[in-house]
């Protein structure tokens, strides 16, 4: 019998908080471990190791001192890309780390279809993630016959959501048929989707999505953990089919999320009910997540001075306090702003109630394009500046970002 470890979207890199960016490096290096005591054969990564393709160094030193412990050990590491790791117009981390020989990237390329594992004979084939889901192109080149027809036990990795098994609040979520997938492998190693999910369908025997390593990095991921939702990877044994898949959960997270609905106060009964609520909250030794939505009936909401209720949470004990006001507004704001439950959903009804005040002949940035590439940019223009990242490589970051995203090249300057 053999065995392997199935690990995706660890974002490394992706807090920009000491404690939490310490915790996501600490939780990684611990899988990384537990992987080594279930004697695994090999590792697979199905994309967003790191959070974007040039991590910072330290980050990057990191993740080599850790991955490196398995390649010392003789266990293989078999990675693609994910939407926020891959580059395509300059030298990402990923490829660093394949130069170095420590991962192998088993994207399928023209050259090669598979890549064949020593240890254990097992054929992985795989296809990369993309920013905005464009990967939906390259599953349709895929040597389909060559996979298809391959016979032994086989992996196909992969970093997109499959329409089929969306989880029903990310049902807005760009994804890929089944159908788009070659048939017959025996394991489908998912990354992409931050949520836990094994599913079977005919003609594809096992499909799982392991979810974010640990913390992830959307407001949701975040919520989830302070609410005590279990992260981890999986392990799979096999022989000539799967004989075992186990989901193994890293310790829990020491956090605990406090919601509270203001809808209704004016900003000075906002803060009082935010600070009473507080005061009452028994969580020490805990990370507190403060989660305050609803529109105010008056006053602004930065009359409400979330600095004494950081003060309070540390005083209280809590080992490290984060505030979540994106869902708190004024009424004022509800006038101007479109409907919708997240930030993203509000932006993109924002800029599609816009449509028709928007003259042009360019495809890429009018109606539904436009808007998602708009919604791609403003989601890297909300990128914040890493605790101790320099300004000039958080700007190169930003710029990096956008030009990819659209489609422009950086003309001869590497
Ligand atoms: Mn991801």
């Amino acid at each position: 019998m053999h065995r392997f470890a199935h690990i995706s979207d660890v974002h490394l890199g992706s807090q920009r908080e000491k404690f939490m960016r310490d915790l996501e490096v600490e939780k990684f290096r611990l899988a990384i471990d537990m992987c080594i005591e279930e004697k695994v054969d090999f590792v697979v990564i199905a994309g967003d190791l790191f959070h974007n393709n040039v991590p910072p160094m330290q980050i990057l030193n990191e993740a080599i001192a850790t991955l490196t412990k398995l390649t010392k050990r003789g266990i293989p590491i078999y990675m693609v890309y994910g939407s926020h790791d891959f580059s395509h117009d300059t030298v990402g981390a990923v490829d660093i780390l394949e130069t170095a020989g420590i991962i192998r990237n088993v994207s399928a390329s023209q050259e090669r279809v598979f890549t064949s594992d020593p240890g254990t004979g097992a054929l992985l084939a795989g296809i990369s993630g993309r920013k905005i889901g464009l990967e939906k192109a390259e599953f349709e080149n895929l040597a389909r016959e060559e996979m298809q027809s391959a016979t032994g036990f086989r992996i196909f990795v992969f970093h997109s959501a499959i329409s089929e098994f969306k989880p029903p609040d990310l049902a807005d979520m760009e994804s890929i048929e089944i159908s788009y997938f070659p048939r017959g492998f025996s394991y489908y190693a998912g990354g992409h989707v931050h949520r836990r999910g094994e599913y079977d369908f005919p003609g594809y025997d096992k499909i799982v999505f392991p979810g974010s390593l640990y913390l992830g990095w959307q407001s949701e991921d975040i919520s989830r953990i302070f609410k005590g939702e279990r992260r981890g990877f999986y392990v799979v044994d096999f022989d000539s089919e799967v004989r075992n898949v186990r989901f193994v959960p890293l310790p829990e997270f020491a956090g605990i999320q406090i919601e509270v609905n203001l809808q209704g106060f004016n900003s000075a009964e906002a803060s009082r009910e935010l600070q009473d609520r507080i005061l009452q909250a028994r969580f020490s030794q805990k990370a507190v997540l403060v989660r305050v939505y609803g529109t105010l009936s008056g006053g602004k909401t930065s009359d409400i001075n979330f600095g004494e209720i950081r003060k309070i949470c540390l005083q209280k004990g809590a080992t490290h306090f984060m505030l979540d006001r994106f869902g708190l507004r004024t009424e004022e704001m509800v006038r101007f702003t479109a409907a919708g439950n997240t930030v993203q959903e509000i932006e993109q009804n924002v800029l599609r109630e816009n449509l028709g005040n928007f003259k042009t002949n360019l495809e890429d940035i009018s109606g539904e394009r436009g808007i998602k590439l708009a919604t791609a940019l403003l989601q890297i223009f909300r990128a914040e500046k890493l605790e101790d990242e320099k300004e000039n490589s958080y700007s190169l970051r930003i710029v990096e970002e956008s030009l990819k995203t659209l489609g422009l090249n950086q003309g001869g300057e590497k």
